[in-house]
């Protein structure tokens, strides 16, 4: 078979002298770190809607990327040229999963019927190849936001008949997601929200939003699915106010609803960065709370308000983002580059250094991560601050044992506490930037 990327070879390690922008500088695959090979630690998926789909339109501007590799589009000519296109992509970088939403695979038609029949079409054809290399899926979702149909929501909308539509396309989507061996499923609500009270019934539209994923579970199950459902939280964009606005609030909603035992979390950086949070502050919200699944694996730009969804580069947050992920015990999903090329990097090797930079990025992050573990000090401080709870009357505060009352005495027998000591950001920040460059 002709191959579409046919002036870029596989992609290889060649350590951080090389000068070859088509070879990995830190992402050494079976380099062993922390006991575990790199690839192991980051199962890397390439986004089947950014990398073989997106091709720079933006509200001001139309394509700038060919993305037809070689067919017209909106055809199943190009539903498979993507198909052959994505394969392979991934394994001349050797990304080992995708992630997909149902009508990233085929172009969608009015009859639900017709675009189901597509979808049968490209997922044999897509199981083929993954037979035939390996590659595996990461997780699938149906997508509730784009058709006008879900203006006022998918879960959340006014309209009996279109809650009917997305329950058909989750389902669809969910025997696509056991076809293909997924490991999760995810709901991300982009129109799961309002723009003003003044017309929406937010305790309604939430009920039957986890009317929707309780159905979506039962089904699953029903059909084999073994895998972890994920909600993938953001506040905001499309809508202005978003139900599942952060990993807190997703939680939250998850155990008022009894989905916490089915559902867990993809967490993307620039979500978290949009709720006014860091990307590793909702790692590890999700991760205390036994929620962390999988990663969204992008960055966004603090001086714009939205999703820029672009590729990771800041070293300092994939390097928080790998502490927060090795402390967790690792991810039972992986990462998923929901990230596109700017509008002018539109060539095909655009689309591969974009990958080679995210990959690098992570493999960074965990090379880090692994410096400060083995460092030592920044654990070792924060155990410390926290001492004075190991004993006396602070280990009687954590066993249980103690009461307002007593507490109140103590205070009164003290006169003044001393200060708690030290927080000591600057002297931690300098320690991290000594590992990193030290
Ligand atoms: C959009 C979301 C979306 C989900 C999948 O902001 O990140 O791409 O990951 O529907
Ligand atoms: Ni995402
Ligand atoms: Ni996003």
């Amino acid at each position: 078979m002709k191959e579409i990327f046919e002036n870029i070879g596989k992609v290889k390690y060649e350590g951080a002298s090389s000068k070859n922008p088509l070879a990995f500088k830190f992402y050494d695959a079976d380099r062993v770190v922390l006991g575990k090979k790199m690839s192991e630690h980051l199962p890397f998926a390439m986004a089947w809607w950014h990398n073989l789909g997106a091709a720079g339109t933006d509200m001001f501007g139309r394509d700038t990327a060919d993305k037809s590799f070689g067919a017209v589009k909106g055809t199943m000519e190009h539903a498979k040229a993507k198909v052959d296109a994505g394969f392979e992509f991934m394994q001349k970088l050797g990304v080992n999963y995708f992630c997909f939403h149902d009508v990233d695979l085929v172009p969608e038609a009015d009859d639900i019927k017709e675009t189901n029949r597509r979808l049968d079409e490209i997922s044999d054809y897509i199981l083929e190849k993954m037979n035939k290399t390996g590659i595996k899926c990461l997780w699938g979702t149906a997508n509730m936001f784009s058709n006008p149909r879900f203006m006022n929501g998918a879960g959340s909308t006014n309209s009996a008949d279109v809650y009917c539509f997305a329950a058909a396309q989750i389902k669809k989507a969910l025997d696509l997601t056991v076809k293909f061996g997924g490991k999760g499923y995810v709901f991300w609500g982009g129109r799961e929200g309002y723009e003003t009270l003044l017309n929406t019934d937010v305790k309604f539209e939430q009920e039957n939003i986890a009317r929707l994923m309780k159905m979506a579970v039962e089904y699953g199950r029903s059909i084999g699915f073994k895998g972890d459902f994920y909600i993938e939280p953001k506040p905001k964009e499309p809508m202005k106010h978003q139900y599942d606005f952060d990993a807190a609030t997703a939680i939250g909603f998850l155990r008022q609803y009894g989905l916490d035992k089915d559902f867990k979390l993809n967490i993307e950086a620039n979500h978290a960065t949009l709720a006014g949070h860091t990307f590793e502050h909702d790692l590890r919200i999700s991760a205390i709370n036994g929620m962390l699944g999988s990663i969204d694996a992008n960055q966004g730009d603090y001086l714009l308000g939205w999703d820029t969804d672009e590729f990771p580069f800041d070293v300092y947050t994939s390097t928080m983002c790998m502490l927060e992920v090795i402390r967790a015990g690792g991810l039972t999903g992986g990462f998923n580059f929901d990230a596109k090329c700017r509008r002018p990097s539109y060539t095909f090797e655009d689309m591969f250094e974009s990958y080679i930079l995210g990959m690098d990025t992570f493999a960074l992050g965990l090379i880090n991560a692994e410096k400060i573990i083995k460092d030592g000090r920044i654990d070792a401080f924060v155990k410390d601050k926290y001492s004075s709870f190991e004993s006396g009357i602070g280990k009687k505060i954590v066993d249980g044992k103690t009461s307002l009352a007593e507490l109140a005495k103590i205070a009164d027998e003290m006169g003044a506490p001393a200060l708690p000591g030290s927080g000591k950001q600057e002297h931690l920040e300098a320690i991290v930037n000594q590992i990193l460059f030290g």
